[in-house]
């Protein structure tokens, strides 16, 4: 049966070659029994976006540099951005040294298009990020200021910043990655400057500059119950005890597929958090393969669908969790620790077509 389906599809083709040789490309093909061995059912062809608004969450992706991308690659990434995603973050844009190139120049300019890409699309940006001890300029680092000043630079900055930005974001990462992978906080020139009250400090600041955006504190390797986690949930929940403003968490999600958490590790982790009152975001997730020359093995891509798709499924079971976000659109321009062994880490290929990732998210945003 299959043999003869095979040759009857050959004889049609050769057939209807001769034909368009004969009278050109308008000419009607004889009708043919379909080949029903090589049946596949027809492409969901449904953005994320649609999936994750039916499920009250945004899907959101880093930029890149899709914006200033040119000719056809970059026409491609503005639209699959505008199409399957409801939520981007800028990626370099909105930080620091990127932000404040001197202590009386802003820049401004990157990060506004996203924002103006973003509102034309119908899509939600997330700020990130205002405190970090990565990304602090250089006139910060060795001006030589005293305490008091730097901690005066670290206001104004939030409060210059915010300003700039307010009303047009749907989350700030306030601080970011203040807990060392030790458990304790990490050094940084702000933990010098101003002591460990800098957290608190800092998203009293952000309040006081925009009463409305909610403030998040954002991690990595905090994702499951461990010993960074619990030091995060002790610190969280003494600022809420406290009274400081803080409205969320965001969890960064930066794995090795195949080392990657369940759905229960994930889910289990978020309702502690969930139950302090803090609003949840999956903000950077990316979730590297093993790649030889950037290619990634079937079997290796299989896990890493099942990875993202136990992501999803522990931000579904989170009532507090509205946002799913990636660390980047397509393959070709996603952070990853270690490019040369380990890549291909977000739902995209290098060509821009969907990866058996993108269809695992969107079964679980599709799973009741
Ligand atoms: O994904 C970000 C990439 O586009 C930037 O070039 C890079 C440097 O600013 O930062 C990447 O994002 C980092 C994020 O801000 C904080 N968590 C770790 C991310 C990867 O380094």
């Amino acid at each position: 049966m299959r043999t003869s389906y095979h040759r009857l599809g050959a004889a049609l083709l050769l057939a209807a070659a001769a034909g368009l040789t004969a009278c050109g490309a308008d000419r009607h093909m004889a009708p043919f029994e379909p080949d029903t061995t090589r049946h596949e059912p027809a492409a969901d062809t449904t953005p994320l976006r649609v999936y994750g608004d039916a499920r009250g969450r945004w899907i959101g992706a880093a930029t890149g540099t899709m914006l200033t991308m040119p000719g056809d690659s970059g026409a491609l990434l503005r639209r699959i951005a505008a199409r399957e995603f409801s939520m981007l973050w800028t990626g370099t844009f909105m930080k620091f040294d990127f932000l404040r190139p001197s202590r009386s120049t802003y820049n401004y300019a990157q990060a506004d298009s996203v924002v103006a890409f973003a509102q034309r699309n119908g899509m939600v940006v997330r700020g990130h990020t205002l405190v970090w001890h990565q990304q602090i300029p250089a006139w910060v680092t060795s001006g030589g200021y005293p305490p008091d000043t730097l901690a005066a630079i670290l206001r104004d900055h939030i409060e210059q910043v915010m300003a700039h930005f307010r009303g047009k974001l749907v989350a700030w990462d306030v601080v970011n990655e203040a807990m060392g992978d030790d458990a304790t906080l990490r050094p940084t020139l702000w933990l010098d400057a101003l002591g460990p009250d800098y957290i608190a400090q800092a998203f009293r600041w952000a309040r006081a500059a925009d009463p409305d955006v909610p403030l998040y504190y954002n991690d990595y390797n905090i994702e499951t119950a461990n010993a960074k986690s619990d030091a995060v949930y002790r610190m969280l929940a003494d600022l809420k005890a406290r009274g400081v403003p803080i409205d969320g968490i965001g969890f960064q999600f930066h794995y090795q597929a195949d080392a990657a958490p369940t759905a229960d590790e994930i889910a289990s982790n978020f309702a502690r958090f969930a139950a302090l009152g803090l609003k949840i975001q999956i903000t950077e997730a990316d979730m590297h393969v093993r790649v030889q020359n950037g290619v990634a093995s079937a079997a290796d891509l299989q896990v890493q669908a099942t990875a993202y798709r136990n992501l999803v499924t522990a931000c579904l079971r989170t009532p507090a969790c509205n946002a799913i976000e990636i660390e980047g659109i397509y393959d070709g321009q996603a952070w990853v620790p270690d490019p040369a062994n380990w890549g291909a880490p977000v739902l995209f290929d290098i060509h821009v077509q969907p990866k058996p990732a993108y269809y695992a998210v969107k079964a679980a945003l599709a799973t009741p």
